[in-house]
Formats: C-alpha cells, structure tokens, sequence
C-alpha cells in the first residue's frame, strides 16, 4: 500500500506558481545507467511551454502570461495556487445532491487521489473538486496526467468553468472507460452543446495518460497523450474563470453510480499555462 499523507488544506505550501520550469518529461521512466533493460515508457507527453522573457510560448498555439506546474508525487501539500471544494451542488432533476469534501483529496506516493467514497445512498453524495485560486483566466495550454477509476458510477472532470454556459470539458465516465468525451457547453440558451467521444485508450484505468485542453480566441482544442484529438469552434467560452478538476455522482444517466466501493481519480501532475487577465504586460517566470 502508499503511505497515505492526508492533504493539509489550511496549511498550504506554496509551489512553483513562477518557478523554475520543469525540463519536459523523459518518455522513458527510469533507466538504470547500467542496465540493458528499459523500464515501463510513460505515455507520450506535450513538451513544456519555452519562456520568452515575457511570456510562456506554446509552439502553435499562443502565449500565456502564467503557470501552474505541480508534480503531486514529489509535493506534501495542495499549493496555495490550488483550492479544494467544499461546495454543495443541489440535485436538481438527479436523484441526488453531491458535496465536495476537502478529505476526499489524498496525498498518496503516486499522486493526488480524488476520491468518491463507495456505498454511499444518500444525499449529498460526498466528491472531490479543486479548482484554481485564480478566477481571471481567460485562456490556457492545460495538461493533465491521470488514471481513472475502474469503479463504475462516477465522472472525473479536467475543465474550465465560469458558469453553465462558459465550460469547456475533458470528462472520463466510469462506467463506461471505453471512450473520452470532449465537449463545450452550450453558450447560448436554446442552442445545442458541442460534444465529441474519442476512444479511450486502452489502459486508461491502469495507467497514467495526458488529457490537454488549448482554449484560445474562438477555438478549443483536445489532446490525449500529446495527440490532437479534435478542434472545436463551437461555444467556445469567452469569459474569465477558473480551471477545475473534479470526481463527482450524482446517480443521474450521465454518472451513473453513485460508486458501490471508493472511487480514485489519481492525478500525477498539472503542467498549465494560463493568460490571466488581471496580469497586464509581461508575466514572471
Ligand atoms: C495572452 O495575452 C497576451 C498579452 O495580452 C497576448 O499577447 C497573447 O496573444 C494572449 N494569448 C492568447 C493565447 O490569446
Ligand atoms: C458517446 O458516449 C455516450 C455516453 O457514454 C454514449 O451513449 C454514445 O453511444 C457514445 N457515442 C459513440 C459514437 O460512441
Ligand atoms: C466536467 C464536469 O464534470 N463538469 C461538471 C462538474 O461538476 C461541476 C460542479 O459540480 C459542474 O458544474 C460541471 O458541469
């Protein structure tokens, strides 16, 4: 078993919001220096973003203004640039209501569990979210490394929020982890949302893979483990927000659940670049 280091969400260590970038991953794990066998190749990855003296430049797709680079095997606290939830969604139409609870973050030694706990029948249906501190941005090069749950009744969302018409998603469904669905919410009332399914790839619940959304002027972009998957230029949002990642049931058709034993969204690392729109001329590195 991980040693279990429960995540302090009061005492908050700060991390490389402006830091040092990281080198971009090694695809290869580990290579004992003199041994003839490779181990385990990670999946493909995104190269880092290059700092230009002003800004952080995404080859192909723009600059950003800041970033947010965590590393959840190698830190012992949640950094103050993250917020865990603590906020109740009302069930509306579903059977029920959920909650995200700060103790359903777990440090562990392979990254940060995001956890719905199992056999839970009553409302709220205790989940897990944090989003960004940062409520002012307006466009990023956002990648996420995980592995989703193999319990079903679940949704593990990588996404930008501002409202219900401001949304653009990566979401994993697990009770069904064949497929990835990328979609943008509906902008406008009355009109119909933008959603795509891609198939998942096949380990998806075994081991870590990279999920990226590029939100720029007019366009979103989907990745999976580096690969541009599909470009959508319908109901992009255009306002500020945040970025949040989230594991939730509410037992409606779309989550299915609520789980019948503990659910784990692992996620290993957070590489994001942001523009925020409060920072003016040049960002710091
Ligand atoms: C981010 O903001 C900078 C400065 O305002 C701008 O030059 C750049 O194009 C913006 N990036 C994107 C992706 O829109
Ligand atoms: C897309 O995903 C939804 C929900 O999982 C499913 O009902 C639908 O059949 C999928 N579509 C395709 C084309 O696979
Ligand atoms: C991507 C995703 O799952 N989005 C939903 C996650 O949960 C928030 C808050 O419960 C919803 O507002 C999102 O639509």
């Amino acid at each position: 078993m991980p040693s279990l280091r429960k995540l302090s969400v009061i005492t908050l260590g700060a991390l490389s919001v402006g830091a040092a970038p990281i080198a971009p991953e090694s695809p290869i794990d580990s290579v004992a220096s003199d041994s003839p066998v490779m181990e385990r190749r990670d999946s493909a990855s995104s190269a880092a973003a290059t700092w230009n003296g002003c800004t952080y430049a995404v080859k192909g797709v723009g600059n950003f203004n800041a970033r947010l680079s965590v590393d959840f095997t190698k830190t012992s606290s949640l950094p103050s640039t993250l917020h865990a939830s603590s906020n109740t969604i009302g069930q509306g139409t579903a059977p029920y209501s959920r909650q995200f609870d700060p103790d359903n973050l777990d440090l562990e030694s392979d990254g940060l569990h995001m956890i719905v706990p199992g056999g839970q029948d009553t409302s709220p249906i205790s989940s897990a979210q944090m989003t960004t501190v940062w409520d002012d941005i307006q466009y990023g090069s956002v990648r996420t490394v995980a592995k989703a749950s193999s319990v079903a009744g679940s949704v593990h969302g990588f996404f930008y929020y501002y409202d219900d018409s401001q949304e653009t998603d990566i979401e994993i469904r697990t009770a069904d982890t064949s497929q990835v669905h990328f979609t943008n919410q509906v902008t406008t009332p009355g009109n119909a949302e933008t959603t795509y399914n891609f198939t998942a790839p096949s380990d998806i619940t075994t081991a870590f893979h990279e999920y990226r959304i590029d939100w720029v002027a007019g366009k979103t972009m989907f990745y999976v483990d580096g690969v541009l998957k599909k470009t959508v230029t319908k109901n992009v949002p255009s306002s500020a927000g945040w970025w949040m990642w989230n594991n939730w049931s509410n037992g409606n058709t779309w989550t299915l659940g609520p789980p019948a034993s503990d659910n784990h969204l692992v996620i290993k690392k957070i590489d994001a670049y942001f523009n925020r729109t409060s920072i003016a001329s040049c960002g710091t590195k």
